[in-house]
């Protein structure tokens, strides 16, 4: 059978997910380490964004789809359950984390740290600090929800959790999102519980 491949850089939050999906499941894969909008991101990404795939002949992109196209393929325990309430729940769990926490934690809080695009190339402040404030009540909802349930979707772990894991690690790592943190024992037993994960620990992006 053709080799997995998983297009992307480690550092990536959503070529994390893949990854910890990957080890879940007990799927091999070779990473073919690019960054967004190389010639092999925009090989496989129509946007050149990571992750990407490719498996002989099959080419995809966005994490979702990845996900979906590795657990229909190989065999393996899936953390996409198979009930349909638990399976919706996992969806939508997915779709707050992409469409609310991943764009304001990560694109506009994390992005004016580490790519500020500042003529002298020092954090945004203007951008992180107003990103601040709209960060409250995400963390607020995930304290909220993880304070009577093990996993994001309840006692057991999902794709969901791979989603919002590698966010919240690159969260510890910003001082005050990691303050925000710290104020609060669910999501920081829960992220604390899930760093020691198996798949997530064997995952770490090491740079
Ligand atoms: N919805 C996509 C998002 C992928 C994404 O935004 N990847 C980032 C890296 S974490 C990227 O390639 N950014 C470059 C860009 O937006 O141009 C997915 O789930 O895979």
């Amino acid at each position: 059978m053709s080799t997995l491949q998983i297009i992307g850089h480690a550092g990536s939050n959503f070529v994390w997910v893949v990854r910890i999906f990957c080890a879940e499941k007990g799927v091999a894969y070779e990473l073919i380490t690019a960054p967004p909008h190389s010639p092999e991101a925009k090989a496989v990404h129509p946007l050149g964004k990571i992750p990407g795939m490719r498996h002989g002949d099959v080419t995809l992109c966005e994490s979702r789809a990845i996900c979906s196209y590795i657990d229909a393929v190989f065999p393996g325990a899936s953390p996409i359950p198979r009930d349909p309430v638990a399976a919706a729940k996992t969806e939508q769990w997915i779709a707050i984390i992409c469409t609310a926490i991943d764009p304001m934690m990560v694109r506009q809080y994390l992005a004016g740290y580490f790519f500020p695009g500042t003529a002298d190339g020092k954090p945004d402040r203007t951008r992180i600090d107003a990103a601040l404030p709209k960060m409250l009540p995400l963390f607020d909802m995930l304290e909220r929800t993880l304070a009577s349930n093990a996993h994001l979707t309840g006692a057991n772990f999902t794709l969901a959790d791979a989603y919002l894991i590698p966010i919240l690690h690159y969260m510890t790592e910003l001082p005050e999102a990691s303050a925000m943190i710290a104020e609060r024992p669910a999501v920081k037993s829960y992220l604390d519980r899930q760093m020691a994960r198996p798949s997530v620990k064997e995952t770490i992006p090491t740079h």
